[in-house]
């Protein structure tokens, strides 16, 4: 199941290695917390089920999170993926799906935690900047990192055109990231994420 808030590339990128056969896996429904977006129209064009949980008709995040997690149980998925998902868990949600819940973050983690990330590195200065996946915990942005790929940033890069360079990197990473999990090779245990048995540890830059 993917949880999406808006133009739904990700999903897209998803959408289409599914078709291909590159990746084993069946999207069972896309569910975003706001109408009328783009995402929601890729999802309905490929024949996935999909819906609307509006995070505006709850009172709480509890309230919010718990409508959430009934829409997502009844697909009782392998898998759930935050593409472009925009509002925090709650703890309760994190732990519900613990293991079994990735976000693609538009940065080179543990750098840039939250959002704003593209204008974040601009404004730093610097040289490298890029998109994590990582398993989802409470933590915001704080799970174990799975995998990352880096872009330069170049002279005269608006968050915009940095977003843009960074988005071609996430297309091709969340699929194969998915992939590893849809065939049993990616794993999270006691906060560290596993390839294969072996301990993802970041490269130190
Ligand atoms: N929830 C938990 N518990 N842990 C994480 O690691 C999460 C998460 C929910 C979303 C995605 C994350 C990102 O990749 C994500 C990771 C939204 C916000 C945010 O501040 C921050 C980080 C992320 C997603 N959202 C505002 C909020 O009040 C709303 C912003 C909006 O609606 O535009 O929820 O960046
Ligand atoms: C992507 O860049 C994703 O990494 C980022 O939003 C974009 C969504 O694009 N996610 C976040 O910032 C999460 N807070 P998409 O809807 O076209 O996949």
């Amino acid at each position: 199941v993917i949880l999406i808030s808006g133009s739904g590339s990700n999903l897209q990128a998803i959408i289409d290695a599914q078709e291909s056969g590159s990746i084993p896996v069946r999207i069972r429904a896309v569910i975003s917390n706001r109408p009328g977006v783009t995402g929601l129209a890729r999802a309905e064009k490929h024949g996935i089920p999909f819906h609307v949980v509006e995070h505006t008709a709850y009172a709480s995040r509890e309230a919010f999170d718990a409508a959430l997690m009934a829409t997502i149980d009844r697909y009782q998925p392998a898998l759930v993926v935050l593409a472009g998902f925009m509002r925090i868990l709650t703890p309760g949600f994190a732990e519900h799906y613990r293991g079994h819940l990735l976000n693609i973050h538009p940065s080179l983690l543990p750098k840039y935690q939250g959002l704003h990330t593209h204008q974040r590195a601009i404004d730093n200065d610097d040289k490298e900047h890029g998109v994590s996946v990582h398993f989802v915990t409470a933590e915001l942005d704080g799970g174990p990192v799975v995998a990352q790929r880096s872009v330069p940033v170049l002279a005269g890069d608006t968050a915009e055109s940095l977003a843009a360079r960074v988005l071609v990197e996430e297309h091709k990473l969340y699929p194969e990231v998915i992939g590893w999990f849809a065939e049993k090779r990616l794993t999270m245990r006691d906060n560290a994420a596993f390839l294969d048995g072996n301990k993802i540890e970041l490269a130190k830059s």
